[in-house]
């Protein structure tokens, strides 16, 4: 694994990370708040790079000093605990392969356009998270089994449209996922110390849930007998669907849900007629993956071919991608649009057009991705 760039590093002095520190193989969506995405080929790797892992900032960046960082953990809970960086890397780890994926991601894919970062589709990115199961701290802080609720607070501060002042980036989980063994309090990605662009020094990583909930700048975990109401989880991180208000709140926005993305050939290829392998990458975060299909209207008359099976290349898990591939006979001249469609075991399927919801969240439409096949003139 390439060394994470010094620049990103921790840093003594306060302050937010200039914009310019966006790694320059991402594609920026907004300078303020940092948020840069990564190219389709990202997902032809098991493992995404640091450098080429998406940012998803709502607020500058905080520079936490290691030395002087402690995570508090309280609340409903028999023992509070207040550890050090040094305390937390003495406790039992575990590292593990898992996706990120931010909600908002495809959001570009959405019409009419749905509000918030608009995202293409590469704000995602799969790393091996070294940390300490949640569940552990849980566990020694003494939980209470009647609590509902925990609570991420992160280091980061800002002002939120409606919102007085300002306020903490925050999530809830759960009990039961914040005591899933694969729920981690992160030191480590791919190797390397968290970077302050990615959390440094602890985040939180939520296999098989939307990115929001991966708390960066982790500062304090909070047990709660009551459900979460702040910002991010009631208003931010949800489904507003079309119509009145009805009374209750919208559902929030939490497990993955079953999609794939076509990484080659890229989005407005010409190919010389031939014989083709299409390849992508497919996820779930409810069940793993059952099969991926691919059509293009690659018929004589023009109209949609058969679904093909792909070949699935990698175990399908609900932690992280698999990576697929599938024989496409493009030896006619045309054009031509390639769709994939991911199932998973439970029986989820990707739609053609995800159900519309006012802030663009968890689009699973089928990828379609344009082709034109054309010999030498
Ligand atoms: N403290 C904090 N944690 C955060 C965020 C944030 O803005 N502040 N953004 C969340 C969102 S919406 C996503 S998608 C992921 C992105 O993680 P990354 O920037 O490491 O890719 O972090 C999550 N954790
Ligand atoms: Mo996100």
């Amino acid at each position: 694994m390439a060394e994470a760039p010094a620049r990103h590093g921790p840093k003594a002095a306060d302050g937010p990370v200039p914009a310019e520190e966006i790694s320059e193989l991402l594609e920026v969506v907004s300078r303020e708040p940092a948020c840069a995405e990564a190219p389709p080929s990202t997902l032809d790797a098991a493992l995404t790079p640091n450098d080429r892992f998406f940012v998803r900032n709502h607020f500058p960046v905080p520079h936490l000093d290691r030395s002087t960082w402690r995570l508090e953990i309280g609340g409903k809970v028999s023992r509070p605990l207040s550890l050090s960086y040094e305390e937390l890397t003495g406790r039992e780890s575990r590292t593990l392969r898992a996706l990120l994926e931010c909600a908002g991601n495809s959001r570009r894919a959405m019409y009419p356009p749905a509000e918030g970062v608009p995202w293409n589709h590469g704000a995602l990115g799969a790393a091996e998270w070294h940390g300490v199961p949640l569940a552990e701290l849980l566990a020694e802080a003494g939980a209470f089994d009647t609590a509902s609720e925990v609570i991420l607070t992160g280091a980061d501060r800002g002002t939120e449209p409606g919102v007085r002042g300002t306020i903490a980036y925050e999530m809830s989980l759960p009990l039961e996922k914040a005591r899933d063994p694969d729920t981690l309090v992160a030191l480590r990605m791919n190797g390397e110390p968290l970077s302050a662009m990615h959390g440094a020094p602890a985040r939180v990583v939520v296999p098989g849930w939307y990115g929001m909930a991966s708390v960066k700048w982790l500062t304090r975990i909070t047990v709660s007998a009551e459900p979460f109401r702040g910002f991010f989880r009631t208003e931010s991180y949800v489904m507003i669907p079309e119509g009145p208000e009805r009374g209750s709140p919208p559902p929030p926005v939490t497990t993955l849900r079953v999609k794939s993305l076509i990484t080659w050939p890229a989005e407005g290829a010409t190919l010389p007629p031939g014989l083709y392998s299409v390849r992508g990458a497919a996820w779930s975060g409810e069940s793993p993956v059952a099969g991926v299909e691919l059509t293009s209207s690659s018929g004589r008359d023009g109209s949609a071919g058969p679904w093909l099976a792909a070949k699935l290349l990698d175990e399908p898990s609900t932690l992280t991608w698999c990576r697929w591939e599938c024989p496409i006979d493009f030896r006619v001249e045309g054009h031509f649009v390639l769709r994939a469609r991911a199932s998973d075991r439970s029986g989820n399927s990707q739609p053609l057009h995800a159900r519309w919801n006012f802030r663009g969240m968890s689009t699973n439409s089928i990828h379609a991705v344009r082709v034109t096949v054309r010999g030498p003139r």
